[in-house]
């Protein structure tokens, strides 16, 4: 398996879900501006959409979109518990909160990259983020992570967003347990290793 990644990017949310799982891949470093691979490929030839993260697998077909690359994964190794099985209802709540990651954080924070973005527009995006984030606070208020007791591919999705609110000086202590969340999952080894090489 190839992934495609960027730093500083989405791409983090499935490598991280490779570290946990163990399991064996190649990375393939874009850049997003020229659209190049660090191996010399037109990157659009791969995937046409033109953004990462796209995962290659041995079969030579490419799978696209975060959300349902995290779970490909997860469901190579469902002995691993990061996703619930497919057709079950804790699965449909899994895709519940990786749809409102998706659309209302990852999509959320987004806009704030463009630098044309007049101030006016910035402070609404901000202001619905912040609605957003005050429903992951009660969530994490609750429990220690998206979907109860243990880690799924949610959190590795969510972390990966939530490291992009300091490039806007959005400090995470405004969400108490979102904050203490965020550090407890930069400790775990596989955050930490997909950290050092999505670089
Ligand atoms: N819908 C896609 C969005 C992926 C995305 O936003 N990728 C960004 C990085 S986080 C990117 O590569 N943008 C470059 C571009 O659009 O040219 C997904 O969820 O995977």
């Amino acid at each position: 398996m190839k992934l495609y990644y960027a730093p500083h990017t989405c791409s983090l949310s499935p490598l991280i879900v490779l570290e946990e799982l163990g399991l064996a891949h190649q990375l393939v470093k874009v850049d997003n501006q020229t659209k190049r691979t660090a191996d010399g490929c037109d990157f659009r030839a791969i995937n046409p959409k033109g953004y990462v993260a796209a995962l290659e697998l041995d079969n030579g077909e490419v799978l696209t979109e975060g959300p349902a690359i995290i779970q490909y994964l997860a469901d190579l190794k469902p002995e691993m518990q990061l996703a619930p099985p497919v057709g079950s209802w804790p699965r449909v709540r899994l895709q519940e909160t990786l749809n409102f990651i998706t659309s209302e954080i990852h999509a959320g924070v987004a806009p704030l990259f463009n630098k044309e973005l007049p101030e006016a527009a910035a402070t609404i995006f901000r202001e619905r983020l912040f609605r957003r984030m005050a429903t992951l606070e009660d969530t994490l208020q609750a429990q220690p992570f998206l979907q109860g007791t243990a880690f799924t591919v949610a959190d590795a999705y969510l972390y990966t967003v939530l490291g992009w609110f300091s490039f806007f000086a959005i400090g995470l202590e405004r969400w108490p347990a979102v904050a203490a969340y965020e550090k407890r999952l930069a400790a775990r080894p596989s955050v930490q290793a997909a950290r050092r090489a999505h670089v």
